[in-house]
């Protein structure tokens, strides 16, 4: 089998690659050409699985109709997993036609190519819980309503709803996965549980002092990335196309996820954590918790890792990171770090 991965780079890009390549597809990924190296996070994936030829890289952009339509007609891959996306509703706010356009004219390149070509291929799109807007403090499922509050979330409904056209109008195995935060050790450093954990982690060997965060009582339905990227293959294996909602059924303020870091390490996170309006939104999405019964029942998909467990893993990963950067830092081969604008 053949998959085509936009967002290959990413954090989930990485947990579904690497499930792929160990179940033996053949994986082919869309990366961006940056001035620097932007393949950290799959470089052991690439020494492992390049020679074999299993895994395959391209320039490409999600902006860039013709490029990607011929990455599609050359690969002709078996299932394209669209999970690329300007991904940080703060930073939607600033580049508003960026973020838009990349999560609008993606998908629907690649379901125009899907739709002009002989075999059968099957779609998946990231789709996300920030669609619902998070207003109300309810359980969200596939039924609910769209109140979408960024322009990430904006775009992201255009693109649930093109692939849905997709789906009942061409008979496209379009699928949409709904997903609820998920997190991990390597989760952006400028979303809010990973800039709790790096701190924590720098903090603890004294290259930090304090941590500014924006809305703390906003709670998020928090998993685990690695178990949502195995429910993102169930969806594609199963008989029928639909919309699935992945999610823990519990929900956590940013509060709660900073007072387990910090005490995970022995400390206090009153001590470190201050507020700064520079960090809030123009518009806030305030309480997300999501049902995946649909999943659980059709799919057998549940996530694995509990809250504390979550939390656990990306402190420790961090504390062995911060380590290992303070070594350097002694040794004048790197600058300590800056403080993050989102
Ligand atoms: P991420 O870590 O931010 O990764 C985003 C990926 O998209 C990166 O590989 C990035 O490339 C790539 N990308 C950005 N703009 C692009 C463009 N114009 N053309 C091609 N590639 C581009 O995001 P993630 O957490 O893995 O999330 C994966 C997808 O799921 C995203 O679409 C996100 O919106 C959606 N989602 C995420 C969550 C979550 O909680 N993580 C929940 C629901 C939905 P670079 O490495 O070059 O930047
Ligand atoms: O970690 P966040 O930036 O994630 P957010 O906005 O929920 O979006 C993530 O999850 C979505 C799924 O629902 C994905 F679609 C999306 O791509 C992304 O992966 O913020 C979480 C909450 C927000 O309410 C934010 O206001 O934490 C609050 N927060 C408080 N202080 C902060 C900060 N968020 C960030 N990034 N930085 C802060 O300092």
């Amino acid at each position: 089998m053949k998959a085509l991965i936009t967002g290959i780079t990413g954090q989930d890009g990485y947990y579904l690659s690497k499930q792929l390549l160990e179940k033996g597809y053949e994986v082919h990924g869309l990366v961006r050409r940056a001035s620097n190296i932007n393949t950290n996070r799959i470089d052991p994936l690439i020494s492992e699985f390049r020679d074999e030829g299993k895994i395959q890289l391209y320039y490409s952009d999600l902006i860039d109709s013709s490029s990607l339509t011929n990455l599609i007609n050359k690969i002709l891959p078996d299932e394209i997993y669209n999970l690329a996306a300007q991904s940080h509703v703060a930073v939607s706010f600033k580049n508003p036609m960026y973020s838009t356009f990349t999560s609008t004219v993606g998908p629907i390149t690649i379901l125009e190519s899907i739709r002009n070509l002989e075999k059968d291929i099957k779609f998946y799109q990231a789709s996300s819980s920030e669609m619902f807007g998070g207003a109300e403090k309810v359980v969200l499922n596939e039924e609910s309503l769209f109140e979408p509050k960024s322009p990430y979330a904006a775009g992201k409904v255009f693109a649930h709803n093109i692939t849905k056209v997709y789906r009942e109008s061409y008979g496209i195995f379009a699928v949409n996965g709904i997903l609820f935060n998920h997190e991990s050790p390597h989760r952006g450093e400028t979303f809010v549980t990973r800039k709790i954990t790096r701190a924590v982690g720098r903090i603890y060997h004294n290259l930090q002092t304090n941590l500014t965060l924006g809305n703390l009582d906003a709670s998020r339905d928090w998993g685990f990335a690695g178990d949502y990227t195995e429910g993102m293959y169930a969806m594609m294996q199963n008989e029928t196309a639909d919309d699935w909602v992945l999610a823990t059924g519990e929900t956590h303020s940013v509060k709660e996820f900073a007072e387990k870091a910090f005490n995970h390490v022995g400390l206090n996170w009153k001590d470190f954590i201050l507020t700064s309006e520079k960090y809030s939104r123009p518009n806030e999405v305030h309480h997300l918790l999501g049902d995946a019964s649909k999943a659980k029942n059709i799919l057998g998909w549940e996530p694995k890792t509990s809250f504390d467990k979550l939390v656990k893993k990306m402190v420790d990963s961090d504390l062995d990171l911060a380590n290992r950067e303070k070594v350097l830092i002694d040794k004048n081969l790197m600058t300590p770090t800056w403080e993050y604008a989102t």
